[in-house]
Protein backbone atom coordinates (compact mmCIF):
# COMPACT_ATOMS: atom_id res chain seq x y z
CA UNK A 1 0.00 0.00 0.00
CA UNK A 2 1.21 3.63 -0.26
CA UNK A 3 1.38 6.56 2.10
CA UNK A 4 -2.04 8.16 0.38
CA UNK A 5 -3.92 4.96 0.45
CA UNK A 6 -2.33 3.81 4.38
CA UNK A 7 -3.85 7.28 5.28
CA UNK A 8 -7.36 6.74 3.87
CA UNK A 9 -7.41 3.28 5.41
CA UNK A 10 -7.32 4.76 8.72
CA UNK A 11 -11.07 6.05 8.18
CA UNK A 12 -11.85 2.51 7.80
CA UNK A 13 -9.75 1.30 10.88
CA UNK A 14 -11.62 -1.77 12.79
CA UNK A 15 -12.95 -0.63 16.68
CA UNK A 16 -10.24 -2.56 18.40
CA UNK A 17 -7.36 -1.46 17.09
CA UNK A 18 -8.24 1.96 17.01
CA UNK A 19 -8.71 1.98 20.89
CA UNK A 20 -5.73 0.14 21.02
CA UNK A 21 -3.99 2.97 18.97
CA UNK A 22 -6.10 5.58 20.98
CA UNK A 23 -5.14 4.39 24.29
CA UNK A 24 -1.67 4.32 23.42
CA UNK A 25 -1.35 7.76 22.12
CA UNK A 26 -3.31 9.05 25.19
CA UNK A 27 -1.36 7.43 27.87
CA UNK A 28 1.77 8.80 26.01
CA UNK A 29 -0.18 13.11 25.96
CA UNK A 30 -1.23 12.79 29.11
CA UNK A 31 2.73 12.34 30.67
CA UNK A 32 3.56 14.51 28.19
CA UNK A 33 1.55 16.97 29.45
CA UNK A 34 1.87 15.93 33.26
CA UNK A 35 5.57 16.29 33.11
CA UNK A 36 5.92 19.40 30.80
CA UNK A 37 2.92 21.69 31.64
CA UNK A 38 2.66 23.31 35.55
CA UNK A 39 -1.16 23.83 34.67
CA UNK A 40 -2.31 20.00 34.18
CA UNK A 41 0.81 18.99 37.08
CA UNK A 42 -1.30 20.92 39.37
CA UNK A 43 -4.64 19.80 37.83
CA UNK A 44 -4.06 16.36 38.11
CA UNK A 45 -2.06 16.69 41.96
CA UNK A 46 -5.58 18.34 42.88
CA UNK A 47 -7.61 15.30 41.92
CA UNK A 48 -4.25 12.72 43.76
CA UNK A 49 -3.76 12.02 39.40
CA UNK A 50 -0.75 11.02 37.92
CA UNK A 51 -0.32 9.84 33.78
CA UNK A 52 -0.24 6.45 35.51
CA UNK A 53 -4.04 6.44 36.57
CA UNK A 54 -4.89 5.70 32.73
CA UNK A 55 -5.20 2.55 32.18
CA UNK A 56 -7.99 1.96 29.99
CA UNK A 57 -9.71 4.76 27.65
CA UNK A 58 -12.83 5.63 29.83
CA UNK A 59 -10.17 6.69 32.91
CA UNK A 60 -10.07 10.00 30.66
CA UNK A 61 -12.85 11.28 32.94
CA UNK A 62 -11.12 11.00 36.08
CA UNK A 63 -9.49 14.17 34.26
CA UNK A 64 -10.90 17.21 35.19
CA UNK A 65 -12.40 19.14 32.30
CA UNK A 66 -10.29 22.38 30.59
CA UNK A 67 -12.14 25.52 29.37
CA UNK A 68 -11.43 28.51 27.21
CA UNK A 69 -10.79 30.68 30.21
CA UNK A 70 -7.84 28.30 31.53
CA UNK A 71 -5.91 29.50 28.02
CA UNK A 72 -6.85 32.96 28.63
CA UNK A 73 -5.75 32.63 32.29
CA UNK A 74 -2.46 31.02 31.04
CA UNK A 75 -1.86 33.62 27.96
CA UNK A 76 -0.05 33.53 26.15
CA UNK A 77 2.32 30.74 26.10
CA UNK A 78 1.43 29.39 30.00
CA UNK A 79 0.25 25.52 28.13
CA UNK A 80 3.42 25.27 26.38
CA UNK A 81 4.93 21.28 26.60
CA UNK A 82 7.72 22.14 24.37
CA UNK A 83 10.40 24.70 24.17
CA UNK A 84 9.65 27.47 22.27
CA UNK A 85 12.51 26.14 19.89
CA UNK A 86 10.56 23.73 18.69
CA UNK A 87 7.30 25.59 17.79
CA UNK A 88 7.38 26.33 14.38
CA UNK A 89 3.48 28.13 13.84
CA UNK A 90 1.14 29.97 16.11
CA UNK A 91 -2.50 30.74 15.64
CA UNK A 92 -4.70 32.81 17.76
CA UNK A 93 -8.39 33.79 17.69
CA UNK A 94 -10.18 36.53 18.40
CA UNK A 95 -12.37 36.28 21.25
CA UNK A 96 -15.46 39.03 22.21
CA UNK A 97 -13.86 40.70 24.98
CA UNK A 98 -10.33 41.02 25.44
CA UNK A 99 -7.00 38.75 24.32
CA UNK A 100 -7.01 35.97 22.30
CA UNK A 101 -6.16 32.83 23.21
CA UNK A 102 -3.06 31.26 21.27
CA UNK A 103 -2.41 28.02 20.00
CA UNK A 104 0.76 26.49 19.08
CA UNK A 105 2.30 23.74 16.71
CA UNK A 106 5.43 21.92 16.79
CA UNK A 107 6.80 20.58 12.71
CA UNK A 108 4.88 17.13 13.96
CA UNK A 109 1.72 18.76 15.26
CA UNK A 110 1.36 20.70 11.32
CA UNK A 111 1.89 17.22 9.80
CA UNK A 112 -0.93 16.11 11.32
CA UNK A 113 -3.00 19.25 10.58
CA UNK A 114 -2.52 18.30 7.10
CA UNK A 115 -2.88 14.59 7.42
CA UNK A 116 -6.42 15.43 8.87
CA UNK A 117 -7.29 18.23 6.32
CA UNK A 118 -5.81 15.86 3.35
CA UNK A 119 -7.83 12.96 4.58
CA UNK A 120 -10.94 15.67 4.63
CA UNK A 121 -10.56 16.89 1.19
CA UNK A 122 -10.78 13.66 0.07
CA UNK A 123 -13.44 12.23 1.93
CA UNK A 124 -15.24 15.05 -0.08
CA UNK A 125 -14.10 13.49 -3.36
CA UNK A 126 -11.86 15.68 -4.00
CA UNK A 127 -8.04 14.55 -5.62
CA UNK A 128 -5.43 15.71 -7.41
CA UNK A 129 -6.78 16.46 -10.50
CA UNK A 130 -9.34 19.36 -8.28
CA UNK A 131 -8.36 23.31 -8.02
CA UNK A 132 -9.35 24.33 -4.80
CA UNK A 133 -10.20 28.01 -4.16
CA UNK A 134 -9.43 28.64 -0.41
CA UNK A 135 -11.49 31.66 1.01
CA UNK A 136 -11.19 31.16 4.26
CA UNK A 137 -9.30 33.68 6.17
CA UNK A 138 -5.16 33.44 6.14
CA UNK A 139 -3.56 34.92 9.09
CA UNK A 140 -3.45 33.93 12.61
CA UNK A 141 -7.15 32.56 11.83
CA UNK A 142 -6.79 29.00 11.29
CA UNK A 143 -8.94 28.54 8.46
CA UNK A 144 -7.21 29.57 5.06
CA UNK A 145 -3.53 28.17 6.33
CA UNK A 146 -5.59 25.05 7.74
CA UNK A 147 -7.42 24.30 4.61
CA UNK A 148 -4.50 25.59 2.18
CA UNK A 149 -1.52 22.69 3.85
CA UNK A 150 -4.23 20.19 3.71
CA UNK A 151 -5.57 21.02 0.07
CA UNK A 152 -1.59 20.87 -0.95
CA UNK A 153 -0.88 17.70 0.46
CA UNK A 154 -3.52 16.33 -1.42
CA UNK A 155 -2.17 17.09 -4.36
CA UNK A 156 -4.83 19.68 -5.80
CA UNK A 157 -3.98 22.95 -7.49
CA UNK A 158 -4.97 25.61 -4.45
CA UNK A 159 -5.59 29.02 -5.00
CA UNK A 160 -5.21 30.50 -1.89
CA UNK A 161 -7.92 34.06 -2.65
CA UNK A 162 -7.91 34.39 1.54
CA UNK A 163 -11.25 35.75 2.11
CA UNK A 164 -12.30 39.96 0.87
CA UNK A 165 -12.72 40.86 -2.67
CA UNK A 166 -15.64 39.24 -3.47
CA UNK A 167 -15.47 40.66 -7.24
CA UNK A 168 -12.02 39.33 -7.71
CA UNK A 169 -12.56 36.04 -6.20
CA UNK A 170 -15.46 35.51 -8.74
CA UNK A 171 -13.85 35.81 -11.76
CA UNK A 172 -10.85 34.06 -10.64
CA UNK A 173 -13.34 30.94 -9.31
CA UNK A 174 -13.84 31.40 -13.41
CA UNK A 175 -11.09 32.02 -15.37
CA UNK A 176 -8.86 28.86 -13.36
CA UNK A 177 -12.13 26.81 -13.49
CA UNK A 178 -12.20 26.53 -9.74
CA UNK A 179 -13.95 22.92 -9.07
CA UNK A 180 -14.22 23.16 -4.99
CA UNK A 181 -14.30 26.08 -2.47
CA UNK A 182 -13.38 26.52 0.91
CA UNK A 183 -14.64 29.48 2.95
CA UNK A 184 -17.29 30.32 5.49
CA UNK A 185 -21.19 29.16 4.63
CA UNK A 186 -22.18 32.48 4.93
CA UNK A 187 -19.59 34.29 2.88
CA UNK A 188 -20.94 31.74 -0.31
CA UNK A 189 -24.31 32.98 0.13
CA UNK A 190 -22.76 36.49 -0.36
CA UNK A 191 -20.56 35.40 -3.01
CA UNK A 192 -23.60 33.98 -4.75
CA UNK A 193 -25.36 37.23 -4.77
CA UNK A 194 -22.44 38.96 -6.08
CA UNK A 195 -21.84 36.50 -8.74
CA UNK A 196 -25.53 38.00 -9.73
CA UNK A 197 -24.80 41.03 -10.19
CA UNK A 198 -22.08 40.45 -12.34
CA UNK A 199 -24.32 38.49 -14.20
CA UNK A 200 -22.54 35.37 -13.51
CA UNK A 201 -24.78 32.24 -12.52
CA UNK A 202 -22.42 29.83 -10.49
CA UNK A 203 -24.45 26.80 -11.43
CA UNK A 204 -22.52 27.28 -14.90
CA UNK A 205 -19.27 27.09 -13.37
CA UNK A 206 -17.06 23.69 -12.74
CA UNK A 207 -17.45 24.44 -9.29
CA UNK A 208 -18.94 21.44 -7.73
CA UNK A 209 -18.22 20.99 -4.15
CA UNK A 210 -18.21 23.39 -0.86
CA UNK A 211 -16.27 22.67 2.19
CA UNK A 212 -18.02 25.30 4.92
CA UNK A 213 -17.49 25.59 8.36
CA UNK A 214 -16.23 28.07 10.95
CA UNK A 215 -19.89 28.55 12.10
CA UNK A 216 -23.80 27.00 12.35
CA UNK A 217 -25.79 26.45 9.11
CA UNK A 218 -28.51 24.68 8.74
CA UNK A 219 -30.06 21.99 6.31
CA UNK A 220 -31.95 25.00 4.76
CA UNK A 221 -29.09 27.15 4.19
CA UNK A 222 -27.51 23.43 2.52
CA UNK A 223 -30.48 23.80 0.41
CA UNK A 224 -29.73 27.14 -0.53
CA UNK A 225 -26.10 27.00 -1.26
CA UNK A 226 -26.78 23.99 -3.75
CA UNK A 227 -29.58 24.82 -5.41
CA UNK A 228 -28.41 28.49 -6.12
CA UNK A 229 -24.80 27.68 -6.93
CA UNK A 230 -25.31 23.68 -8.48
CA UNK A 231 -22.76 22.33 -5.87
CA UNK A 232 -22.65 19.66 -3.17
CA UNK A 233 -21.90 21.06 -0.03
CA UNK A 234 -19.85 19.60 2.96
CA UNK A 235 -19.62 20.56 6.39
CA UNK A 236 -15.96 20.32 8.06
CA UNK A 237 -15.92 21.01 11.63
CA UNK A 238 -13.09 22.36 13.84
CA UNK A 239 -11.40 24.82 16.56
CA UNK A 240 -8.51 26.52 16.92
CA UNK A 241 -7.70 25.28 20.49
CA UNK A 242 -7.68 21.64 19.25
CA UNK A 243 -6.20 21.70 16.06
CA UNK A 244 -8.05 24.19 13.40
CA UNK A 245 -10.37 23.20 10.77
CA UNK A 246 -10.30 19.01 10.39
CA UNK A 247 -11.61 17.97 13.01
CA UNK A 248 -14.42 16.57 11.87
CA UNK A 249 -16.00 16.22 8.08
CA UNK A 250 -19.11 15.09 5.91
CA UNK A 251 -18.89 12.42 3.69
CA UNK A 252 -20.92 12.10 0.26
CA UNK A 253 -23.69 10.65 2.44
CA UNK A 254 -23.98 13.56 4.17
CA UNK A 255 -25.30 11.89 7.65
CA UNK A 256 -23.04 13.04 10.62
CA UNK A 257 -19.50 14.30 10.16
CA UNK A 258 -16.67 11.74 10.28
CA UNK A 259 -14.53 12.71 13.49
CA UNK A 260 -10.65 12.10 13.02
CA UNK A 261 -10.63 9.86 16.64
CA UNK A 262 -7.33 8.63 15.63
CA UNK A 263 -6.25 11.98 16.92
CA UNK A 264 -9.35 13.44 18.68
CA UNK A 265 -11.10 11.91 21.36
CA UNK A 266 -14.15 12.86 22.17
CA UNK A 267 -16.93 12.30 25.18
CA UNK A 268 -20.24 14.02 25.03
CA UNK A 269 -21.40 15.49 28.45
CA UNK A 270 -24.07 16.88 29.97
CA UNK A 271 -23.46 20.55 30.06
CA UNK A 272 -25.02 21.13 33.85
CA UNK A 273 -23.42 18.15 35.25
CA UNK A 274 -20.19 16.90 33.68
CA UNK A 275 -21.61 13.47 33.31
CA UNK A 276 -20.39 11.23 30.56
CA UNK A 277 -23.29 10.64 28.35
CA UNK A 278 -23.71 7.66 25.80
CA UNK A 279 -23.49 7.69 22.27
CA UNK A 280 -26.83 9.13 20.75
CA UNK A 281 -27.31 11.32 23.52
CA UNK A 282 -27.11 15.29 22.82
CA UNK A 283 -24.41 17.33 24.70
CA UNK A 284 -21.67 18.65 24.79
CA UNK A 285 -18.86 17.84 22.69
CA UNK A 286 -15.50 17.39 24.83
CA UNK A 287 -11.88 16.91 23.22
CA UNK A 288 -8.81 15.46 24.03
CA UNK A 289 -5.88 15.74 21.44
CA UNK A 290 -4.00 12.50 21.13
CA UNK A 291 -1.13 13.75 18.46
CA UNK A 292 -0.51 17.71 19.21
CA UNK A 293 2.41 18.16 21.27
CA UNK A 294 2.52 21.74 21.53
CA UNK A 295 0.28 22.65 23.49
CA UNK A 296 -2.04 19.54 24.01
CA UNK A 297 -5.87 19.73 25.01
CA UNK A 298 -6.87 17.75 27.93
CA UNK A 299 -10.61 17.13 27.85
CA UNK A 300 -11.53 20.88 26.70
CA UNK A 301 -14.90 21.48 27.20
CA UNK A 302 -15.53 22.69 23.49
CA UNK A 303 -19.27 24.43 24.12
CA UNK A 304 -20.35 23.30 20.73
CA UNK A 305 -23.33 20.60 21.14
CA UNK A 306 -23.94 17.89 19.32
CA UNK A 307 -24.00 13.79 19.95
CA UNK A 308 -21.95 10.79 18.54
CA UNK A 309 -24.43 8.95 15.83
CA UNK A 310 -24.80 5.69 16.82
CA UNK A 311 -23.91 2.82 14.04
CA UNK A 312 -21.92 2.60 11.18
CA UNK A 313 -22.42 5.14 8.08
CA UNK A 314 -23.53 4.27 4.70
CA UNK A 315 -20.04 4.87 3.31
CA UNK A 316 -18.67 2.26 5.38
CA UNK A 317 -16.36 4.38 7.06
CA UNK A 318 -15.58 3.07 10.59
CA UNK A 319 -14.90 6.38 12.68
CA UNK A 320 -17.55 7.49 14.28
CA UNK A 321 -19.21 10.50 13.48
CA UNK A 322 -21.13 13.60 15.36
CA UNK A 323 -24.34 15.64 14.58
CA UNK A 324 -23.64 19.03 12.67
CA UNK A 325 -22.95 21.45 15.33
CA UNK A 326 -26.16 23.27 15.25
CA UNK A 327 -25.19 25.49 18.14
CA UNK A 328 -22.79 26.52 21.05
CA UNK A 329 -24.36 26.10 24.57
CA UNK A 330 -23.18 30.32 24.95
CA UNK A 331 -24.90 30.78 21.66
CA UNK A 332 -28.34 30.40 22.95
CA UNK A 333 -30.67 32.97 24.84
CA UNK A 334 -33.43 32.91 27.16
CA UNK A 335 -36.22 35.21 26.25
CA UNK A 336 -39.16 34.98 28.27
CA UNK A 337 -37.64 31.72 29.69
CA UNK A 338 -37.91 30.24 26.96
CA UNK A 339 -34.25 29.24 25.12
CA UNK A 340 -33.63 30.32 21.26
CA UNK A 341 -30.69 30.07 19.45
CA UNK A 342 -29.55 31.53 16.37
CA UNK A 343 -30.12 28.67 14.11
CA UNK A 344 -33.70 28.35 14.96
CA UNK A 345 -34.50 31.57 13.04
CA UNK A 346 -32.38 30.77 10.36
CA UNK A 347 -34.35 27.40 10.07
CA UNK A 348 -37.90 29.21 10.15
CA UNK A 349 -36.37 31.88 7.39
CA UNK A 350 -35.55 29.26 5.08
CA UNK A 351 -39.41 27.62 5.42
CA UNK A 352 -40.50 31.10 4.06
CA UNK A 353 -39.69 31.68 0.44
CA UNK A 354 -38.61 35.23 0.02
CA UNK A 355 -36.57 35.79 2.84
CA UNK A 356 -32.80 35.13 2.18
CA UNK A 357 -30.84 33.62 5.60
CA UNK A 358 -29.07 36.87 6.06
CA UNK A 359 -30.32 38.06 9.07
CA UNK A 360 -29.38 40.07 12.35
CA UNK A 361 -30.82 39.64 16.04
CA UNK A 362 -30.51 41.81 18.63
CA UNK A 363 -31.23 41.73 22.03
CA UNK A 364 -31.63 44.59 24.33
CA UNK A 365 -33.11 44.87 27.81
CA UNK A 366 -36.03 46.93 29.81
CA UNK A 367 -37.45 46.96 33.16
CA UNK A 368 -35.82 43.62 33.84
CA UNK A 369 -37.15 42.19 31.18
CA UNK A 370 -35.29 40.53 27.83
CA UNK A 371 -36.57 41.78 24.61
CA UNK A 372 -35.44 40.13 21.00
CA UNK A 373 -35.92 41.89 17.98
CA UNK A 374 -35.04 40.40 14.21
CA UNK A 375 -34.38 41.77 10.80
CA UNK A 376 -34.99 39.48 8.29
CA UNK A 377 -33.41 40.56 4.63
CA UNK A 378 -36.08 39.81 1.40
CA UNK A 379 -35.18 38.34 -1.83
CA UNK A 380 -34.56 40.91 -4.39
CA UNK A 381 -37.86 38.89 -6.48
CA UNK A 382 -39.57 39.08 -3.24
CA UNK A 383 -38.59 43.21 -2.33
CA UNK A 384 -39.36 43.92 -5.86
CA UNK A 385 -42.82 41.88 -5.62
CA UNK A 386 -44.38 43.48 -1.92
CA UNK A 387 -43.37 47.26 -3.13
CA UNK A 388 -45.19 49.13 -0.50
CA UNK A 389 -47.17 45.94 0.55
CA UNK A 390 -44.79 44.46 3.11
CA UNK A 391 -46.89 43.79 5.83
CA UNK A 392 -49.32 40.72 5.50
CA UNK A 393 -45.64 39.04 4.10
CA UNK A 394 -44.34 40.21 7.86
CA UNK A 395 -46.47 38.87 9.82
CA UNK A 396 -46.27 35.18 7.84
CA UNK A 397 -42.45 35.43 8.35
CA UNK A 398 -43.00 36.69 11.76
CA UNK A 399 -45.83 33.79 12.39
CA UNK A 400 -43.44 30.98 11.13
CA UNK A 401 -40.41 32.31 13.60
CA UNK A 402 -43.32 32.63 16.61
CA UNK A 403 -43.91 29.13 15.61
CA UNK A 404 -40.01 27.57 15.19
CA UNK A 405 -38.75 29.38 18.34
CA UNK A 406 -41.93 29.57 20.46
CA UNK A 407 -41.96 33.07 21.42
CA UNK A 408 -43.14 36.78 19.43
CA UNK A 409 -40.33 38.59 18.81
CA UNK A 410 -40.43 42.27 16.78
CA UNK A 411 -39.74 41.33 13.14
CA UNK A 412 -38.59 44.09 10.39
CA UNK A 413 -38.26 42.88 6.84
CA UNK A 414 -35.75 44.49 5.29
CA UNK A 415 -34.22 45.75 1.57
CA UNK A 416 -31.72 43.02 0.10
CA UNK A 417 -28.02 44.02 1.12
CA UNK A 418 -28.92 45.98 3.77
CA UNK A 419 -27.31 43.25 6.55
CA UNK A 420 -23.55 43.56 6.47
CA UNK A 421 -22.17 40.66 5.01
CA UNK A 422 -18.53 39.24 6.44
CA UNK A 423 -15.74 37.50 4.92
CA UNK A 424 -15.51 35.29 7.57
CA UNK A 425 -17.72 34.05 10.35
CA UNK A 426 -21.24 36.28 9.88
CA UNK A 427 -22.48 38.13 12.76
CA UNK A 428 -26.05 36.96 13.65
CA UNK A 429 -26.50 38.48 17.22
CA UNK A 430 -25.88 42.18 18.47
CA UNK A 431 -26.03 42.41 22.25
CA UNK A 432 -27.32 45.36 23.64
CA UNK A 433 -28.69 44.09 27.18
CA UNK A 434 -27.04 46.13 29.89
CA UNK A 435 -26.69 44.12 32.92
CA UNK A 436 -26.58 45.70 36.54
O1 LIG B 1 -13.52 28.13 13.07
C1 LIG B 1 -11.78 26.53 12.62
C2 LIG B 1 -12.41 26.23 11.30
C3 LIG B 1 -12.02 26.91 10.17
C4 LIG B 1 -13.37 25.23 11.19
C5 LIG B 1 -12.57 26.61 8.95
C6 LIG B 1 -13.94 24.91 9.96
C7 LIG B 1 -13.53 25.60 8.85
P1 LIG B 1 -12.33 28.92 15.68
O2 LIG B 1 -12.23 30.26 15.09
O3 LIG B 1 -11.50 28.63 16.89
O4 LIG B 1 -11.89 27.82 14.64
O5 LIG B 1 -13.85 28.65 16.00
C8 LIG B 1 -14.26 27.40 16.47
O6 LIG B 1 -16.43 27.66 15.45
O7 LIG B 1 -16.07 25.82 18.49
C9 LIG B 1 -17.70 26.10 16.67
O8 LIG B 1 -18.47 26.81 17.62
C10 LIG B 1 -17.63 26.89 15.37
N1 LIG B 1 -17.57 25.99 14.22
C11 LIG B 1 -16.49 25.58 13.54
N2 LIG B 1 -16.87 24.75 12.52
C12 LIG B 1 -18.22 24.62 12.60
C13 LIG B 1 -19.21 23.89 11.87
C14 LIG B 1 -12.50 27.58 13.45
N3 LIG B 1 -18.91 23.16 10.81
C15 LIG B 1 -15.75 27.39 16.69
N4 LIG B 1 -20.49 23.99 12.28
C16 LIG B 1 -16.25 26.03 17.11
C17 LIG B 1 -20.83 24.74 13.35
C18 LIG B 1 -18.66 25.40 13.70
N5 LIG B 1 -19.95 25.46 14.07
Amino acid sequence: MDKKSNLYAMDFIDGDHLEVMQLERMKKIIRHAFNNVEFYRNRMRKYNLTPDSIKTLDDVSKLPFMVKQDLRDTYPFGLLAVPQSEVVRLHASSGTTGKPIVVAYTKEDLKVWTEVVHRAMANCGLSNSDIVQVSYGYGLFTGGLGAHYGAEDLGATVVPTSGGNTRRQIMLMRDFGVNAICCTPSYFIHLIDEAAKTGIDLRELPIRAGIFGAEPWTAGMRKYVEENAGIEAFDIYGLSEIIGPGVAIECPCHDGLHIYEDHFYPEIIDPDTGKVLPDGEFGELVLTTLSKYAMPMIRYRTRDLTRIIPGRCACGRTIRRIDRISSRSDDMFIIRGVNVFPSQIEAALLNVPGTTPNYMITLSNEKGMDNVSVEVELSQEKFNELGDNQEPFRRQVSAMVESVTGIRMALTLVAPGSIPRSEGKAKRVIDNRVRD
